[in-house]
């Protein structure tokens, strides 16, 4: 997770580094960053007006001088957002401050952003010559301190990412260089995990969307160490006189498919964000917020790429996609069915919308019972209800229908879901909403159902899909015999179609006229 700063803090952070060069100090202190608060027009300025804390006083009481250069240069008031980890590989000494100061902005209403009041918290909450001093200043406190700062928040929302407290280690050095040992190994086992489950998706998904995932998920390793620091990491490995090294377990070695090796990979990686996240609450509160969210990154990233597998295998060879409406039917909805069931279509949908529920409850069991002896698989457009009640294998929203989350409340985790998706975002936020196939389109004009005209996909939305998404998903609209050929062309390896079928004087002759189009 990104920590921003304020302007503000961002301003005082710098103008204290200018106070402690012109104070002549070698390192910059707490009480440089107090100097550059109290001159600062920020809310902390104000918090130390209201105490009667003058700047005149903080120079006096620790003998520091103002820089003689104006202080508010363009380069103090950057415009570019400023993160938390910045400050600290800049300010490497104020760190316990930035800490406790992101401990209470993690508490406020708007969580990420640290200003110059939380800047001013973590320098009366850490120890030091400052805080002793604020402290003895008489009316402010850290109750009357955090007063001033939640002035205007609202006190009900939930803090955020303080599951764990900054903790000012006090354990002995064997135990830190033990601590930084388990988190050298931990991340060593992440970064091997993610690389195996990266070549998978590679080599054998070959789905870049959720390559593009797991990379982010390896950077935001990167990010987490540059907290704990890579140089003590390697000082603290000891691998030689690693006792888990020469124990290997036989299910190590144990890889019955691909499927097992990327199973025992997600696992792996998973085990070991947490182990970072345990160990690394002892050395950096950032570090261990970071793999928090990894682990969760990884839970969901483990649900998309079974998702794929799993529903790769479900659809198989289902190329064709018939989706059913009495209304568009030359000879009725049955013979359609049945006709092209006959010719080879493998999944159908049934999508009325005129019908009562009655009438649609009696159709769907008729519709179950073809489709089962064609064993082809059944879905019910739009109604997760009548889905269940005739035992369909799935059912399919829209985007303006019920959300993945509350269909699969219903249906529960092996009924599919199919999803509507009308733009690449679209396609990519199924992925992760756990859809199990995507319909993509509209690809051509259609008629069957009405778009608005942003709407209007085309094929190049089929060819963004093709290029990044392996989750099946069925190019849509307007296809027919004659330009099947460019979809096809394009990337697309599954179609639904409505109306060619439903209103061919020969379902199973057009059925198969589609079919042969595919390739082998
Ligand atoms: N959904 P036909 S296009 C129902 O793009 C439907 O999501 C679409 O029928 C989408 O093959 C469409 O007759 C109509 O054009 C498909």
């Amino acid at each position: 997770m990104q920590h921003l700063l304020t302007a503000g803090a961002q301003r005082a952070l710098r103008q204290a580094a200018m106070i402690a060069r012109s104070s002549a100090e070698s390192e910059l202190e707490a009480i440089h960053l107090l100097a550059a608060l109290a001159c600062e027009e920020s809310r902390a300025a104000e918090i130390l007006q209201t105490h009667q804390i003058e700047l005149a006083t903080i120079l006096t009481e620790f003998q520091l001088r103002l820089p003689d250069e104006p202080m508010n240069t363009a380069a103090a008031s950057p415009d570019q957002p400023f993160e938390l980890s910045e400050a600290l590989h800049q300010f490497p000494s104020l760190r316990e401050i930035l800490n406790s100061a992101l401990q209470q902005a993690s508490q406020s209403a708007i969580p990420t952003e640290i200003g110059s009041e939380h800047l001013l918290w973590g320098l009366l909450t850490t120890a030091g010559s400052q805080s002793d001093w604020l402290s003895a200043q008489g009316s402010l406190s850290a109750a009357s301190l955090e007063h001033s700062i939640n002035i205007g928040h609202d006190h009900s929302t939930t803090p955020i990412n303080v599951d764990f407290a900054f903790r000012t280690v006090s354990t002995t050095v064997s135990d830190q260089t033990n601590t930084l040992r388990t988190i050298d190994a931990a991340a060593n086992r992440l970064r091997e995990g993610l690389r195996v489950i990266e070549d998978y998706l590679r080599f054998t998904l070959d789905d870049a969307h959720l390559m593009g995932l797991l990379k982010t998920t390896r950077h935001q390793l990167v990010d987490a160490l540059k907290f704990i620091g890579q140089e003590s990491l390697i000082a603290s490995r000891d691998t030689l006189n690693d006792v888990g090294t020469s124990i290997s377990t036989t299910s190590e070695f144990d890889r019955q498919s691909i499927e097992h090796l990327l199973q025992a990979n997600l696992k792996r990686v998973q085990e070991a964000t947490r182990t970072l996240e345990e160990f690394g609450k002892l050395i950096s509160v950032e570090a261990a917020s970071i793999f928090k969210q990894m682990r969760y990154s990884l839970y969901t990233l483990e649900k998309s790429i079974l998702a794929c597998v799993y529903n790769q295998r479900r659809l198989g060879n289902c190329r064709l996609y018939l989706l059913v409406s009495e209304s568009l039917c030359h000879h009725g909805s049955g013979p359609a069915i049945r006709e092209s069931l006959a010719a080879g279509v493998g999944i159908v949908q049934i999508r009325e919308k005129e019908m009562t529920d009655r009438q649609l409850l009696e159709h769907g069991k008729r519709v179950r019972e073809w489709t089962r002896a064609a064993d082809a698989i059944l879905i019910m457009n739009d109604r997760p209800d009548l889905a269940i009640a005739i035992d369909a294998d799935g059912v399919h929203v829209g985007q303006d229908e019920l959300p993945v989350r509350e269909v699969r409340q219903i249906v529960g985790p092996r009924r599919m879901i199919g999803v509507s998706t009308h733009n690449i975002e679209q396609a990519r936020q199924a992925v992760l909403d756990g859809a199990d196939y995507l319909g993509v389109g509209p690809t051509f004009p259609t008629t069957t159902k009405s778009f608005a005209e942003h709407e209007y996909a085309g094929l190049n939305f089929v060819k963004q899909v093709a290029a990044e998404i392996r989750l099946p998903w069925f190019a849509i609209g307007g296809i027919n015999a004659d330009n099947l050929k460019q979809v096809l062309q394009v990337g697309a390896q599954r179609c639904a179609v409505s109306s060619v079928i439903c209103s061919h004087e020969h379902p199973g002759q057009i059925t198969r006229a589609l079919l042969a189009q595919f390739p082998g």
